[in-house]
């Protein structure tokens, strides 16, 4: 049963901890539509789901299958991507436009199956197709199964907290500006909680989001970074939080007063309404903010430095009548912008549950050990650029020095038939160059990277590592690299060159957080491990919108195993044609 309580404009959302239908199958019906909405002063006109910004969350049981019909009533091409859910043997509904599917094109529809298996928690939904996920994505709540319960306590309510980016212009328009001018895009205008600015911003202070609680009770609050271009510290006025899941896996509980979240990444926070309570006062005695605010790891990068909010306002009784703030709630105390040591002392505290009902399976050897170069780089202009990038050219970014194109088909398809000519099968398993990656005063010879489609093709099973180098070309930066198709157990992080006789000796192989997003440390590196028996056609790349956009993507092939039930599922009849 889900409650959506409209009170004086002010919105509160809670879905009850249990799915509404035990059904297996849950279907959905998303119409992509343009919408009017106001945010600081100004109506636009932007992209929605059903008309609504963030667009509605899907409920679902662990393991159950959900589907999605999009029906596209908008004049853009766009494709949804399922976030976390790995989607077993089924890439082709996996969603990134001209990787797995042509895009759906105006007027027509397309419906996607969300295969469900080892998801538990929070994950979420976006387009994947240009930057229509900046106003298109929504939340995804996967509950324990039937009889089972969350390995916690079990939360009095839930509160969905989807962190989001507003630009007021045309966000479509800024790509394209960006791509043209062969520079940095344009910064957003305000961050957003659930699709509010909050108090901080003009005309935004009616409409912030207010979560009521109740004193004594226990809530649980499911963090999304849905931002385009900006990792985000967050936290709550006078309440610590306890981490207990990310991206749909659970965690070792541990207690923090703020936390570091990427594009891309979720995580499950316990909330205890344990303030003391001012019955007798004003009603701003008892509110408190949430905020967030960027984590900015990229020196000399233009972006978005304010400060987004919304309000948890403990419920008095008699219960008072709500009326426009009168004072300032309490505000939390949150990191500099650029405190990567903050960030990374979070981080670092992050680990598997690992326990009897949620056991993992870490690969304790690989077969195969990838390592990949994660760089910005420049490019030379052409006719269409108009060369505002740095030294006089425009800004790319790769992978192993390869920026990567997108085709005009896709690549599954072209796959799946044996087309010659979409892609390469080249993708180099370590830097095609040895230097000091993170190193200062890098040579400028280092910075052109090479143009191509190429993929990596893996054997069905193979146990594989997956090292990310982060390097200090142009800007040394923290990337949020995600996968597609399945999870990664995060076993180690560090800075400066990773050394492969001394850093694995630090993993953890014993209780990695599994993720499907990692941030790769500024001027630093991050190993994953995971087994790829999920044959599929699966996009890697960094989530950061403006990056992905420049090349800093690959795919990897993991191709089809023996038996029946390691293979690919049959091409659906009704794929999107290019
Ligand atoms: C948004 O508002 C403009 C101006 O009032 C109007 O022309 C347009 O039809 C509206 N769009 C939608 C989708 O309602
Ligand atoms: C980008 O920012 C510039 C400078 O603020 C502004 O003039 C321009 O309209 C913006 N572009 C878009 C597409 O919003
Ligand atoms: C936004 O910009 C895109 C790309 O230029 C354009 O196709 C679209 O019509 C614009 N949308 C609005 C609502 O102005
Ligand atoms: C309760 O609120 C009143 C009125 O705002 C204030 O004077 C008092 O200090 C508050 N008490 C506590 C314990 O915060
Ligand atoms: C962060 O920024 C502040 C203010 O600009 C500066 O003083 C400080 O040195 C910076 N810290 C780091 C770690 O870069
Ligand atoms: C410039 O853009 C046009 C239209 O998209 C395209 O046909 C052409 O190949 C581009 N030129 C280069 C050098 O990429
Ligand atoms: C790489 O560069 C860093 C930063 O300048 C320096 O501290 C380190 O010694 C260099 N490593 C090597 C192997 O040259
Ligand atoms: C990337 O490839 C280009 C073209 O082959 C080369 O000029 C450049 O030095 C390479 N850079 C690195 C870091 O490998
Ligand atoms: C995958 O590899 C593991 C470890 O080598 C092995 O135990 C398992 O049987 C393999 N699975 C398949 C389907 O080949
Ligand atoms: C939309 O997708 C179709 C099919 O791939 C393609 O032919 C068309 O050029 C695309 N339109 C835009 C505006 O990208
Ligand atoms: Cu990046």
């Amino acid at each position: 049963m889900r409650l959506i309580v409209n009170l004086l404009g002010l919105l509160l959302v809670y879905g009850l901890l249990c799915l509404p239908v035990s059904a297996n199958i849950r279907q959905y019906e998303f119409v992509i539509k343009e919408a009017n909405y106001t945010r600081l002063c100004e109506t636009k006109s932007i992209l929605t789901v059903n008309g609504q910004f963030p667009g509605p969350t899907i409920y679902a049981g662990k393991g159950h299958k959900v589907t999605v019909k999009v029906v596209n009533h908008a004049e853009y091409n766009i494709t949804l991507h399922w976030h976390g859910v790995d989607q077993p043997r089924n890439p082709w509904h996996d969603g990134p436009a001209y990787i797995t599917q042509c895009p759906i094109t105006p007027g027509s529809e397309f419906t996607y199956d969300i295969i469900l298996s080892e998801e538990e928690g929070t994950m979420w939904w976006h387009a994947h197709s240009d930057w229509d996920r900046a106003t298109v994505h929504g939340a995804i709540f996967v509950y324990p199964k039937l009889g089972s319960s969350f390995p916690f306590a079990k939360p009095y309510k839930e509160i969905p907290i989807i962190l989001g980016e507003w630009w007021k212009g045309n966000v479509s328009q800024v790509l394209v500006d960006a791509l043209r001018a062969g520079n940095d895009p344009n910064i957003s205008d305000a961050y957003t909680i659930n699709g509010q600015p909050g108090d901080l911003y003009v005309c935004s202070k009616p409409e912030t989001f207010i979560a009521q609680i109740e004193h004594g009770k226990t809530y649980l609050l499911r963090v999304i970074n849905a931002a385009v271009n900006n990792e985000l510290f967050f936290a709550v006025a006078g309440h610590r939080l306890t981490v207990v899941g990310t991206d749909a896996r659970y965690t070792k509980p541990f207690a923090t007063d703020f936390i570091m979240i990427t594009p891309g990444q979720t995580m499950d926070l316990l909330l205890e309404a344990n303030r003391p309570l001012n019955a007798s006062s004003s009603s701003s005695n008892n509110r408190y903010y949430m905020a967030a605010k960027p984590y900015a790891s990229a020196l000399g990068v233009k972006y978005d430095d304010t400060t987004t909010t919304a309000i948890l306002e403990y419920i008095t009784t008699p219960r008072r009548k709500m009326t426009t703030i009168d004072s300032s709630p309490v505000f939390p105390s949150l990191p500099a912008n650029n405190d990567t040591d903050a960030a990374t002392t979070f981080t670092a505290q992050l680990r598997s549950l690992a326990s009897e009902d949620h056991p993992i399976d870490v690969p304790q050897t690989i077969d195969k050990r990838v390592v990949i170069a994660v760089a910005m780089n420049v490019l030379p202009c052409n006719e269409n650029n108009t060369c505002l990038g740095p030294f006089g050219n425009r800004i790319s970014a790769s992978l192993n020095n390869i920026s990567f194109e997108t085709p005009i088909t896709d690549i599954l398809d072209a796959y799946d038939h044996q087309i010659v000519g979409v892609y390469g099968e080249g993708f180099p398993s370590d830097p095609p160059l040895i230097y000091n990656f993170t190193g200062d005063n890098l040579p400028r010879f280092l910075l052109t990277p090479k143009k191509a489609t190429e993929v990596m093709m893996v054997e069905y099973n193979t146990s594989i590592e997956v090292v990310f180098q982060g390097t200090n070309q142009l800007t040394a930066e923290n990337h949020p690299l995600h996968l597609h198709g399945q999870s990664f157990y995060v076993v180690g992080r560090g800075f400066g060159n990773f050394d492969k006789e001394k850093d694995p000796q630090g993993y953890n192989l014993v209780d990695p957080p599994m993720e499907n997003t990692v941030g790769i440390p500024k001027s630093g590196w991050a190993a994953v491990r995971f087994r790829a028996n999920n044959p599929g056609v699966w996009f890697m790349h960094c989530h950061l919108e403006r990056h992905l956009t420049w090349g800093m993507d690959t795919v990897f092939i993991v191709k089809n195993g023996r038996t029946p039930e390691s293979q690919i599922l049959p091409r659906p009849m009704n794929m999107p044609q290019c």
